[in-house]
């Protein structure tokens, strides 16, 4: 037997998305940061979802909310389906949440129709993938890989809330997080529907697309130290204005990212102390975000700009302090998985087409554990991480349609 889409599937999910972009700090628009009281409010809705689904639900030790959909047979392998439901600040209603809840609509089709697969799915709706509130990120996706390390729940936010309090407050013993892990052979494989976040897709008219690869990605964290002083008397040759040499910093790594091919480097967040109209900056933070396709070359990219760094702080008399908080060499796609998934799509009318991702997203975490492929569903002007981020319902059908094909054509096992 097999599981069909009907009308409405479609329309239902995208009303979903809409009801789960109600769940934010800030009404008006979508922020949802791990842990938070709205982080909580959307994983209990989609816990309804997934129960309404057929499926058994858990949260797991780090806050991921995993749907379970028992296969034909048991001790069968696991297919994971999922993304992320954490958000950037002021974000789109599709990044991560599209994944999760097309997941859900997939099960809910295949339970409709009473097909059982030769494999159990779970749908896993993780918290962190963002890493917006505490250094480090992908904490979720990495606990079920086995991957995460205990002091990656040992740093704090900008509120000095650490992160085992805050799981501990949503109702998680984070002490048991080595329990989340799920074995290689136990797994059958991860998939993962996500935005492109970027124009390509739309440029060649295709709803939906192949990863190949996902970036390499560093994050780091930089303090420089200067020396505050009043904004109206000291001259400026006597200042050390840690402000002044940030943003040199800053444009240091515009100048060495865009000299490179494929590059790229970004200061998302900036604080300047003490923070006063009249008092120069003794003290500035900023972030960094360095990608890549290939790590070498993030590397060779972090060696040059650390080194423009260093000789800004020398020539101007400030003291800089860097820590690396991520660190990921980024991962290629499952070749059989993304076999299987053109497949899928040409059945679909779709012309398959293959493209790297240079957006992280939890795929990553399963590099070395099991095999990990990804569709992208194009995006209205490839923009994400604002709110005007946008896909149609049309597309979000031909996701699913291309998805449901796909699990009904996998092998209980991987191919040897
Ligand atoms: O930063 C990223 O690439 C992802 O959106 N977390
Ligand atoms: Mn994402
Ligand atoms: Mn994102």
């Amino acid at each position: 037997m097999t599981a069909r889409l009907q009308p409405g599937d479609a329309a239902r999910l995208m009303g979903r998305l809409e009801e789960l972009a109600e769940f934010t700090a800030v009404p008006g628009q979508l922020t949802r940061l791990y842990l938070s009281p709205e982080h909580r409010r959307a994983a209990d809705r989609v816990a309804e979802w997934m129960r309404e689904a057929g499926m058994a639900v858990r949260l797991d030790p780090v806050a991921t909310v995993v749907g379970r959909y028992e296969g034909a047979q048991p001790g069968a392998r696991t297919l994971l389906i999922g993304s992320h439901i954490d958000t950037v600040r002021n974000a789109g209603k599709y990044d991560g949440n599209l994944g999760v809840l097309l997941g859900i609509s997939l099960v809910e089709v295949l339970n409709r129709a009473g097909v059982r697969l030769p494999f159990a799915i779970e749908v896993v709706a993780f918290g962190d993938e963002e890493g917006v509130r505490w250094p480090g990120t992908l904490r979720g996706s990495a606990a079920i890989a086995g991957t995460l390390t205990a002091n990656q729940l040992d740093v704090r936010d900008a509120d000095g809330i650490g992160v085992r309090e805050a799981l501990h407050a949503f109702g998680c013993d984070p002490d048991d997080f080595p329990s989340a892990a799920m074995l290689p052979e136990a797994l059958l494989g991860f998939l993962e529907v996500h935005i492109e976040q970027g124009p390509v897709l739309e440029a060649r008219g295709l709803p939906v697309g192949i990863v190949t690869a996902i970036a390499a990605a560093n994050r780091y964290a930089a303090t420089i130290t200067g020396m505050a002083g009043h904004a109206g008397t000291v001259p400026m040759g006597l200042r050390q204005d840690a402000l002044a040499a940030a943003a040199e910093c800053v444009l240091a790594v515009e100048r060495i990212c865009a000299a490179g091919s494929d590059m790229v480097g970004t200061v998302g967040r900036i604080e300047a102390l003490p923070g006063a109209v009249n008092v120069i900056p003794g003290e500035v933070r900023f972030s960094l975000d360095l990608r890549a396709p290939a790590p070498e070359t993030r590397d060779a990219a972090w060696a040059e700009i650390e080194a423009a760094w260093t000789a800004t702080a020398g020539r101007r008399g400030v003291r800089l302090a860097v820590e690396r908080t991520h660190s990921h060499p980024g991962c290629a796609c499952s070749p059989w998985l993304m076999q299987a998934m053109e497949g899928a799509v040409r059945r679909a009318g779709i012309q398959p087409f293959r493209l790297p991702s240079g957006a992280g997203h939890d795929a990553m975490s399963f590099a070395g554990v099991t095999g990990a492929a990804m569709l992208f569903v194009r995006c209205k002007g490839g923009i994400s991480h604002n709110p005007a981020e946008s896909i149609t319902m049309e597309d979000a059908e031909a996701a699913l349609r291309v998805m449901l094909d796909l699990v009904q054509s996998l092998p209980p096992v991987p191919p040897a």
